[in-house]
């Protein structure tokens, strides 16, 4: 009687039952959710800081910098203040003109219309005042978004008409 003892596999534990128990057990399950909340709040900064990252990379460039059109008869500057403008606050664009003889252009009609670069913005137009000297002088109380736009100034008087574009960036 005693030869039939090694048939005791009742002793033994079924490593299936194991694996069931664990795969019911509530913390395991916690586990299996956990890298996928990680994932989720990874993506989520990831997102963030891409949307946040890609407006100063504009920050490198000058301020203002005249687009080149030589047909215009008068040669125009322009000086944005702050030279650092931020889109919450105001910002004044001094105008000057000279003629072909670098004489300063009084008593001209100047009016700037501003668009933003890279979207529709719609436009904002400006009334330039001027002050004497060839200067000529418009203020906003700040832009609707940081990035790139564009000033362009439209100037007449009498006969003659000018025109020229300025880079104009905004930064948060
Ligand atoms: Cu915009």
């Amino acid at each position: 009687m005693a030869a039939s003892f090694p048939s005791a596999p009742a002793i033994r534990t079924n490593p299936a039952v194991i694996r069931t128990e664990e795969r019911t057990n509530p913390l395991r399950a916690r586990h299996r959710i956990l890298p996928y909340a990680i994932l989720a709040v990874s993506v989520v900064v990831l997102f963030g800081c891409s949307k946040k990252a890609a407006e100063p990379a504009q920050s490198t460039q000058a301020a203002a910098s005249s687009a080149a059109e030589s047909a215009s008869p008068w040669h125009m500057e322009l000086k944005i203040v702050p030279d650092h403008p931020s889109m919450a606050k105001p910002i004044t664009f001094q105008l000057h003109i000279a003629d072909e003889r670098g004489q300063p252009v009084n008593d001209a009609q100047v009016n700037g219309a501003l668009t933003m670069k890279v979207m529709d913005m719609g436009t904002t137009k400006l009334s330039f005042a001027a002050k004497g000297n060839g200067d000529y002088e418009a203020s906003m109380k700040g832009v609707d978004m940081s990035g790139p736009w564009a000033l362009a100034i439209d100037a007449s008087q009498g006969s003659t008409h000018a025109k020229q574009s300025f880079d104009v960036n905004v930064f948060d």
